[in-house]
C-alpha cells in the first residue's frame, strides 16, 4: 500500500489489519474526491492494544476530528477508539471469512450506553458511506465542503433519472 502522508490530516482510517484495505480503499477514494486530508493506520484492538489506546488518546490533540474504524470478525477495534476518545468514531464492518461479515457487524454496533460507534453497513457500501458520513460532520462548519455535499447528492439523483431512461428505451425496444 503506498498512500502520499498527509500534513494536516483530519480524518483517520484505522484499520484491524492491511486486509481490511481491500474494502477500505473505497473509503480513502471517498475522501480524495472530497479533498479532505487523512491518515490511514492500523491498529489491532487484540493484537496491538497498547497502541491502540495510545493513538485514540492522542488523535483529538493531533488535529484529528472524525476517526473511522474498520475491523472484521470479532470486530472491537471501533469500541476501543471510542472507549479512549471524545471524537466522533465511526465503525466499518469487515466481512469476515466464517460468518460474511455478521460477526464483525454485532461486534461493532452492540456498544454499551454512553459509548457511541457510528456503525455503517458490512463491507463496500458502509466503507463508502463511512466516508461520506465523515464529510457530513466536517462538513457541519465548512461551507466549501457542504456545497460538495450538495453537489453529490445532484449526482446521485441524476444517476437515478438517468438509469430510468436507459430502461425505458430498453422497454420499448422489446415487443
Ligand atoms: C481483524 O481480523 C482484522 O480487522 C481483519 O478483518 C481480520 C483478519 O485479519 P488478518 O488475519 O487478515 O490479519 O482483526
Amino acid at each position: 500500500m503506498s498512500i502520499e502522508k498527509q500534513s494536516n490530516p483530519q480524518v483517520a482510517i484505522i484499520m484491524g489489519s492491511d486486509s481490511d484495505f481491500v474494502i477500505m480503499k473505497i473509503t480513502k477514494d471517498i475522501l480524495d474526491d472530497f479533498g479532505i486530508e487523512y491518515e490511514v493506520k492500523i491498529l489491532s484492538a487484540h493484537r496491538s492494544p497498547d497502541l491502540t489506546s495510545e493513538y485514540a488518546k492522542s488523535a483529538e490533540q493531533r488535529g484529528i476530528k472524525v476517526i473511522i474504524a474498520a475491523a472484521g470478525g470479532a470486530a472491537h477495534l471501533a469500541g476501543v477508539l471510542a472507549a479512549n476518545t471524545i471524537l466522533p468514531v465511526i465503525g466499518v464492518p469487515i466481512p469476515s471469512k466464517d460468518l460474511k461479515g455478521i460477526d464483525s457487524l454485532l461486534s461493532t454496533v452492540q456498544m454499551p450506553g454512553g459509548v457511541p460507534v457510528a456503525t455503517m453497513g458490512i463491507g463496500e457500501s458502509g466503507a463508502k458511506n463511512a466516508g461520506i458520513f465523515a464529510v457530513n460532520i466536517l462538513a457541519s462548519d465548512n461551507d466549501m465542503l457542504s456545497k460538495r455535499l450538495k453537489t453529490y447528492k445532484k449526482i446521485l439523483e441524476q444517476s437515478v433519472k438517468d438509469k430510468e431512461t436507459k430502461l425505458n428505451s430498453k422497454l420499448e425496444n422489446i415487443d
